[in-house]
């Protein structure tokens, strides 16, 4: 791949670098020198370094005879022969110093609190076991869990884990034909849901959701066990059973199915760039080691913290850092039921005053979404118990990031941007807030026994900084996606079907600084071409963001005879966008970004709009916006738009 042009870079390239205070630094677990004494241990000695991670982080019901069996790759299996059981390791080994301390604590969506306890927990999770049991549920059985983001999501998750059962969460947003799909595909023989759930004062009716997708089809189901969150919702006596009939008079002890390390712990569908949804499955050994640790480097655990992940358990954030990560690591957590503006744009910043909230992971669209509000609202509430602010999911532009830092974390607390994926389990690129200074926009360096380089279309590393290349993982990692269900050969050639299977592609673009420090450039599909020159549509976006007036942009390419592509920018205003049309904005924003990034990045057209179209997991629908850009009819399928009534602005007219 070419260089980037050098205007282009010194945006992206923030010179603005943070370092942890001096404090932070010397309350923190992993200073730099530990921090370099566990890079050159991984470095010397990559298996030996998991090896003796999984020994001492985890609980082996027997231990491991090999780490890695290679044999098969890219089918990687990793701590053979070890037995362990997901739950066991969440709950119960915490039961002997933790019984009596707060696992979760709940606010609903209308702010009511509830707290469990590590015994509490464990003993609620044994309950819904046993009763999973009794239903006919074994190891190996898929189970599909369709539950509003809530404590009895957690539990459903830990009560398959603890029986053997793989589940499969299917985000609570999804629509019953998507339901179905993922149904169908797992084979699943039961499906928990709720009757229904609130959602910023809305009822989202899940259970008829349910009903719908089984009318249609999912000849495996057997069972639908309903947990009673509202009231009200038609049951089919032959096949439908409450949650409070068959779990609470269940015993409050259940022996735990001790598993291969490489036994399937869950299936997560997720989208790729073409054909169906992908059923991305996970081990339990070695995806839980990655979420252990993981949680633990990045997030500089210390006693009495309080943990806030804002994601929805129907994303592999809600798997690893609010189910996995924070119960293995035996840490207080709180979830969330609801979504940030309701009531108001302030929901977010009273529940961490009011819950002492000290470490806050959060995804750059809330970030943007809620800064779009102004400083006002978070400054009038007490948000000095925060010591840590994460950031996952998508770029997050610099704008965005230094927001986060001076009004929601003071100046004081260190920013981790997190790389991850699905496919990878865990964190892979981030810092480690103690040790290691941070950039805007930079996800900074990969964690310690991950192998991530960038690399050329050939394969060949990029060793310039600046340059930009395919971001790859060169060695097998513990939490990596054992393969694609019911589909090794997508999984073959999705992943490790470019360079070999050795070399795992992650589908993103990416460049590092002089510091070695990793920028991701947006998916490998989101990298314009104009006059020869590669961009990414994250540069343009960041470069827009950067503009007063300008509340959130989007950026895709579109054909063009002479360029190769032009850049054609959707832009949401702060304030009228009438007002913004009658002022020539989009004129001047074109002349901005020229500015910034220099004539060659200067956007072709801005069309101005009221929101951009968003998954409901909050993630831009570029593939949309490309069609919508060459002036194509939708061909996407648009069933998870958020707002499918925007869909005419995007095309001008
Ligand atoms: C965890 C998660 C994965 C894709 C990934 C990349 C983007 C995630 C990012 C990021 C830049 C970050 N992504 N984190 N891009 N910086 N910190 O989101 O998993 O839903 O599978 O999405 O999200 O493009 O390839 P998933």
């Amino acid at each position: 791949m070419e260089a980037v042009v050098p205007e282009i870079e010194s945006v992206l390239h923030e010179t603005r670098s943070f370092a942890p205070s001096a404090a932070f630094a010397a309350a923190s677990a992993l200073d730099s020198q530990r921090l370099a004494a566990l890079r050159r241990r991984a470095a010397q000695d990559h298996e030996g370094f998991w090896a003796q991670q999984a020994a001492t982080q985890l609980d082996w019901q027997r231990p491991f005879d090999l780490t890695l069996d290679d044999s098969a790759a890219p089918h990687y299996r990793w701590f053979v022969g070890g037995r362990l059981n997901a739950s066991y390791n969440c709950l119960d080994r915490h039961l002997p110093e933790r019984a009596a301390q707060d696992a979760l604590i709940f606010e609903n969506d209308d702010g009511d609190v509830q707290r469990w306890t590590y015994a509490q927990l464990h003993a609620e999770v044994c309950q819904l076991a046993n009763a999973l049991r009794a239903l006919g549920i074994d190891k190996g059985d898929r189970v599909v869990l369709y539950l509003p983001m809530g404590p009895q999501a957690v539990m459903a998750m830990q009560a398959c884990a603890r029986i053997g059962a793989i589940h499969s969460v299917v985000f609570g947003g999804f629509s019953a034909e998507s339901l179905k799909d993922r149904i169908e595909d797992a084979g699943a023989r039961l499906v928990i849901t709720a009757d229904a759930a609130p959602r910023g004062g809305k009822r989202v009716a899940l259970k008829t959701t349910v009903d719908l997708a089984l009318t249609e089809g999912c000849s495996s189901v057997e069972r639908v066990l309903v947990y009673q969150r509202l009231g009200g919702c038609v049951m089919d006596p032959m096949r439908d059973v409450w949650w409070h009939d068959v779990v609470p008079q269940q015993p409050t002890q259940c022996e735990p199915e001790w598993v291969e390390s490489s036994h399937p712990l869950f299936l997560l569908y997720t989208s790729g760039s073409t054909g169906r949804p992908k059923g991305v499955q996970h081990s339990t050994g070695g995806y839980l080691l990655g979420a252990t640790v993981s949680m633990q480097w990045v997030f500089d655990l210390r006693p009495g913290d309080v943990f806030w992940c804002t994601a929805d358990i129907g994303w592999i954030t809600g798997h690893s850092y609010v189910s996995y990560g924070p119960l293995s690591n035996g840490i207080t957590q709180l979830i969330f039921e609801g979504i940030p503006t309701y009531p108001d744009g302030e929901r977010f910043w009273r529940m961490i005053a009011a819950h002492k909230v000290s470490i806050f992971y959060t995804a750059p669209t809330a970030i943007r979404s809620l800064m779009r509000l102004g400083d006002e609202l978070p400054l009038r509430h007490d948000l000095s118990s925060l010591r840590l602010l994460g950031s996952v999911g998508e770029p997050i532009n610099p704008e965005a990031w230094l927001w986060y830092q001076r009004v929601i974390g003071g100046g004081r607390c260190p920013i981790v941007d997190t790389w991850w994926q699905t496919e990878t389990g865990a964190i892979m690129i981030a810092p480690i807030p103690g040790a290691m200074a941070t950039k805007p926009g930079s996800c900074t360096l990969p964690l310690p026994g991950i192998c991530a380089e960038i690399v050329d279309e050939d394969g060949q590393p990029v060793t310039q900084a600046g340059q930009g290349g395919l971001l790859v993982v060169t060695k097998p990692w513990p939490s990596m996606l054992t393969t694609v269900w019911n589909n090794d050969e997508r999984f073959r050639d999705t992943y490790f079907g470019r360079f070999g299977p050795r070399v795992y592609v992650a589908g993103d673009g990416a460049q590092r600084d002089d510091d070695g420090y990793f920028w991701i450039l947006g998916r490998i599909d989101d990298v314009l071409n104009v006059s020869g020159h590669r961009l990414g549509t994250m540069e343009v976006e960041s470069a827009l963001a950067a503009h007063e007036a300008v509340a959130e942009a989007a950026v895709v390419g579109r054909p063009h005879e002479i360029k190769g592509e032009a850049i054609l920018a959707f832009v949401v205003v702060r304030g009228s966008r009438e007002a913004a049309l009658k002022a020539d904005l989009p004129r001047e924003l074109r002349d901005w970004v020229a500015s910034r990034l220099g004539a060659i990045a200067r956007p072709d057209e801005i069309r101005l709009v009221e929101a951009l179209p968003k998954t409901r997991s909050g993630k831009i629908m570029r593939r949309l916006l490309r069609a919508v850009g060459r002036g194509e009819t939708a061909a996407q399928d648009t069933s998870t738009l958020e707002n499918p009534a925007i869909l005419d602005q995007l095309r001008g007219s």
